[in-house]
């Protein structure tokens, strides 16, 4: 049995009721519902957790080392292209990530085309919807469990 951890960073709680032709009609419950259906149907434990605040999210990464995260699959919203802290976190716990972004960062404005944490993730998925948190777990699940 391996554990992992889907975590998403702010406004992403939004989900599913506004903007839904970038991000979609699913909310972040569903999709949350949904890989935790596909992990104990492995036989597998997720824990998932969304904040808008910073240091929830860095707090909760460090928190991952002590449970024995396997992986963590990582939206880290806005956060993604301004947070050092996030990435320091990530660097310091040595667990890996795959990053995951609903839309494509790359055919959206400047600013977000910069990611501070891509080198650093497993590898990065973006542009494929919320279907792209399945992807992920399924990855994860095959590499690191
Ligand atoms: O495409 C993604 O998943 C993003 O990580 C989403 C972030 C954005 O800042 C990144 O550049 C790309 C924004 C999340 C906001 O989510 C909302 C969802 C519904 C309604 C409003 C915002």
């Amino acid at each position: 049995m391996s554990n992992f951890l889907l975590l998403n960073g702010p406004n992403l709680n939004l989900l599913g009721s506004r903007e839904p032709e970038i991000y979609g009609s699913t909310s972040l419950a569903d999709i949350e519902n949904k890989l935790s259906a596909i992990c104990a149907a492995a036989n597998h434990s997720l824990d998932s957790f969304q904040s808008n605040a910073e240091h929830d999210l860095v707090n909760k990464i460090h928190e991952a080392k002590d449970v024995n995260v396997n992986c963590i699959i990582f939206n880290p919203g806005a956060f993604t292209h301004s947070s050092i802290a996030l990435r320091d976190a990530l660097s310091g716990i040595n667990i890996p990530f795959i990053e995951v972004h609903i839309s494509n960062i790359y055919s959206r404005e400047d600013f977000r085309q910069k990611s501070y944490l891509s080198d650093i993730a497993e590898g990065v998925i973006s542009g494929l919807g919320t279907e792209g948190y399945e992807l992920a777990l399924t990855v994860a699940m095959k590499r690191f469990s």
